[in-house]
C-alpha cells in the first residue's frame, strides 16, 4: 500500500466525513420524527429548519468532499505508484475545509443559517456560513490542482501509456468539480456573503437561483463519480473477473462530465426567470446525461456476468447466485444498482418537463434524491470504506459479517425510507415542511407512510452505528504482524496497449465543455444585467 503518510492524510479526510456522516444521520432521524407530528413534544419549526440544513450541508458538502478528497489521495499514489505531489498542500487543503466546515457549523448549529442546504437568496443566513462553505470548497480546490498536476505528471513521464482508469476518473471529477463549483462560488461571492456583510441592500433572486443551477446538477455527478469509479476499477476484480471494456468506461465518464454542466435548468423548470426554451434545451441535455448512466449499469453487469461465468454461473440468470454475494463490494453493488433503477426512475420523471409540474417541491423529490444519493452512492461509499481501511489502517477488517448486516440493512433502510416519500409527493405533500399535522382529510391519508418513514429512518440510523462501529474497532484493534494487503485494481477483458488522446485526456473535453456553457448559461446569466430587475432585499436572519 501506499506510503504512511499518505495513509494518513487520507485517513483524515475520510473520518472527517463520516463524523459528519453520523451526526447528519441522527439528525435525519429527529427530522421524520418532528415532521410526523407524532410525537408533539417535539415540535418546534425553529429546532427543525436548524436540523434539516444542518443534516442537508453535512450530507451534501461535508461528507461527499472529504470522502472524495481522501479517496482521491489513495487513488493518485495507488494507481499511479507515486508519493502525493506537495502533500504540504493538500494538508492545506484539509485545514482551510476543515475550518471552514467548523465555521460554517457555528451558525447552523445555532439556528442562524435555517436555509437549508440550496440557501436560495434571499433567505438569508449569518455572514459566517457562507463564508465558511466557501473555505470548504477552496480547500477542495487545492485538492483538484493536485489531482490535475499528478496526472499530467504522469501522462508527462510515461508517452503513449494509458492513464490507469482509475486515476482518469479521479483525474475526469476534480476537473468536473472546478467547473461545477464556480456557479455556487460566483453567487456567494458577489452576491450572498455581500448582502450579508450590508455592502449591498438588495440583490436579483432569479440570478441566484441561475448560479446555482450551475452547480445543483453537476454536484449530484461528483458526489456519483466516486461510487461509479469502484463500479469500474475494483468490482470486476473483486467479483472474480474482469472489466467489460476500459474504453467504454472513460467514454461514459466523459460523456457524464461533459453533459453534467450545462442542464441544471430542470432544476428552474417551474421558475420564472427563464425562458422556455431555454429550459428545453437543458431538459433535452438532462436526457442526454442518463446515457452514460446506462452505460455505466451496462458495463457493471457485463462485468459481473464475466465474473459469475467464470465462476461456474450457468443459464440466463444462473451467473448472478454464483457472485461471491459474501464480499462487500460485490453485495454493494448489486444493491447501489437496485435502487438506482428506481432512484433513476425518478429523476427522468423529474427531468420530464410537464411531469416535473407534478412533482416539483413534493416531498417526491427528497425520496429520489435520498434513494439515488443515500441509497446509490452512499452504499458504494460504505464499500469502498470497506475495501481500503484494512489497507490503511493496516490491519483486516474487524467483521465482514457485520459489514454485511450493514449493508443490507442500509438497503432495506433506504427502500422503507423513500418509498413513502415517494407516495406521499404523489398525495401532494409539500418538501421543506416542518409539520404535516393539517388535520384534514387529506393529511389522513400520509398518516401510514409518515410511521414507515420512522420506521425506515430507524433502521438506517441502526446501521449507520454499524458501519462507525466496525471501522473504529477495526483502527483501534491491536495492528496484525505481517499484514500487507495490497489495493488490487481491476484487469479489462481486452487490455489495452494505446488509445487515442480524446480517452486519455481532457483538453479537448474542457473546451467542449466551455462551448457548450456559454450556449446554455450564457444569455440566461448576461440578460440579468441588461434587463431592468428589482433587487430584492434580504429575507430571515
Ligand atoms: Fe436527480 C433533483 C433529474 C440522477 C440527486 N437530484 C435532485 C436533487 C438531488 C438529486 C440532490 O430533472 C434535489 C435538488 C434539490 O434539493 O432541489 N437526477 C435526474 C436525472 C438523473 C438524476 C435525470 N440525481 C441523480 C443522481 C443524484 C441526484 C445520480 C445524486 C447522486 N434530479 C433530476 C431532476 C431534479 C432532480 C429533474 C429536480 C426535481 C425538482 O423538480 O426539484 C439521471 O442521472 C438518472 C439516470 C439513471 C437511470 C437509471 C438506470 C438504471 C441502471 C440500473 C440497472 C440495473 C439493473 C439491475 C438492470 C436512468 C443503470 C441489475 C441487478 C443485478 C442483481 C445485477
Ligand atoms: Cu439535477
Amino acid at each position: 500500500m501506499n506510503d504512511a503518510a499518505t495513509r494518513k492524510l487520507a485517513l483524515s479526510h475520510i473520518w472527517v466525513a463520516f463524523i459528519a456522516f453520523i451526526l447528519a444521520c441522527f439528525m435525519g432521524e429527529y427530522q421524520v420524527l418532528e415532521r410526523s407530528g407524532f410525537i408533539s413534544a417535539l415540535d418546534s419549526p425553529s429546532v427543525y429548519f436548524a436540523s434539516v440544513s444542518t443534516h442537508g450541508v453535512l450530507m451534501a458538502f461535508v461528507l461527499t468532499t472529504f470522502f472524495i478528497m481522501g479517496f482521491g489521495y489513495t487513488i493518485a499514489t495507488t494507481s499511479l505508484k507515486q508519493p502525493i505531489w506537495n502533500i504540504k498542500l493538500a494538508w492545506a487543503g484539509f485545514g482551510i475545509s476543515l475550518f471552514g466546515t467548523v465555521l460554517a457549523a457555528l451558525p447552523l448549529l445555532g439556528g442562524k443559517a435555517s436555509v437549508l442546504y440550496t440557501f436560495y437568496l434571499p433567505m438569508m443566513a449569518h455572514a459566517a456560513f457562507y463564508i465558511g462553505a466557501t473555505l470548504l470548497i477552496v480547500g477542495s480546490w487545492f485538492w483538484c490542482v493536485i489531482m490535475l498536476v499528478m496526472f499530467s505528471q504522469w501522462k508527462k513521464a510515461n508517452p503513449g501509456i494509458p492513464v490507469p482508469l482509475a486515476m482518469f476518473a479521479t483525474t475526469a471529477n476534480a476537473l468536473l468539480w472546478l467547473w461545477t463549483s464556480a456557479g455556487v462560488a460566483l453567487e456567494v461571492l458577489f452576491q450572498a456573503i455581500p448582502l450579508a456583510l450590508g455592502w449591498i441592500d438588495t440583490i436579483d433572486a432569479g440570478l441566484a437561483r441561475t448560479l446555482f443551477a450551475w452547480t445543483l446538477h453537476p454536484i449530484v455527478y461528483f458526489w456519483l463519480i466516486p461510487a461509479y469509479t469502484a463500479f469500474y476499477v475494483f468490482v470486476p476484480k473483486q467479483a472474480g473477473g474482469f472489466l467489460f471494456s476500459d474504453e467504454i468506461a472513460r467514454a461514459a465518464l466523459i460523456v457524464l462530465v461533459v453533459f453534467a454542466l450545462p442542464i441544471g435548468f430542470h432544476h428552474l423548470y417551474m421558475d420564472p426567470e427563464q425562458a422556455k426554451g431555454w429550459k428545453l434545451l437543458h431538459g433535452i441535455g438532462t436526457f442526454v446525461v442518463a446515457i452514460p448512466t446506462l452505460v455505466t449499469g451496462f458495463t457493471v453487469i457485463a462485468s459481473l456476468e464475466i465474473a459469475g461465468r467464470l465462476r461456474g454461473g450457468k443459464g440466463l440468470f444462473g451467473w448472478i447466485l454464483s457472485l461471491p454475494w459474501t464480499n462487500t463490494m460485490v453485495l454493494s453493488v448489486i444493491l447501489a444498482l437496485l435502487m438506482l433503477i428506481f432512484g433513476g426512475f425518478g429523476g427522468i420523471v423529474n427531468a420530464s418537463y410537464a411531469m416535473n409540474a407534478m412533482i416539483h417541491n413534493t416531498a417526491w423529490v427528497p425520496g429520489h434524491f435520498h434513494l439515488i444519493f443515500g441509497g446509490t452512492t452512499i452504499i458504494m461509499y460504505f464499500a469502498i470504506a470497506y475495501y481500503l481501511w484494512p489497507m490503511l489502517a493496516g490491519k483486516p477488517l474487524f467483521s465482514n459479517s457485520l459489514a454485511l448486516l450493514q449493508l443490507w440493512t442500509w438497503f432495506i433502510g433506504m427502500s422503507i425510507l423513500t418509498t413513502p416519500w415517494h407516495v406521499l409527493g404523489l398525495l401532494g405533500q409539500p418538501r421543506r415542511i416542518s409539520s404535516v399535522v393539517y388535520n384534514n382529510l387529506l393529511t389522513l391519508a400520509w398518516k401510514p407512510y409518515e410511521f414507515m418513514m420512522i420506521f425506515g429512518g430507524l433502521i438506517l440510523l441502526g446501521s449507520a452505528c454499524l458501519f462507525i462501529y466496525n471501522l473504529a474497532k477495526t483502527q483501534l484493534s491491536p495492528a496484525s504482524e505481517g499484514f500487507d494487503q495490497q489495493v488490487e485494481y481491476a484487469e479489462p477483458i481486452h487490455p489495452v496497449t494505446s488509445l487515442p488522446e480524446y480517452l486519455n485526456g481532457f483538453t479537448l473535453w474542457n473546451k467542449v465543455i466551455a462551448v457548450l456553457m456559454v450556449i446554455s448559461f450564457g444569455f440566461p446569466i448576461l440578460q440579468f444585467f441588461f434587463m431592468d430587475t428589482f433587487g430584492t432585499s434580504a429575507w430571515g436572519y
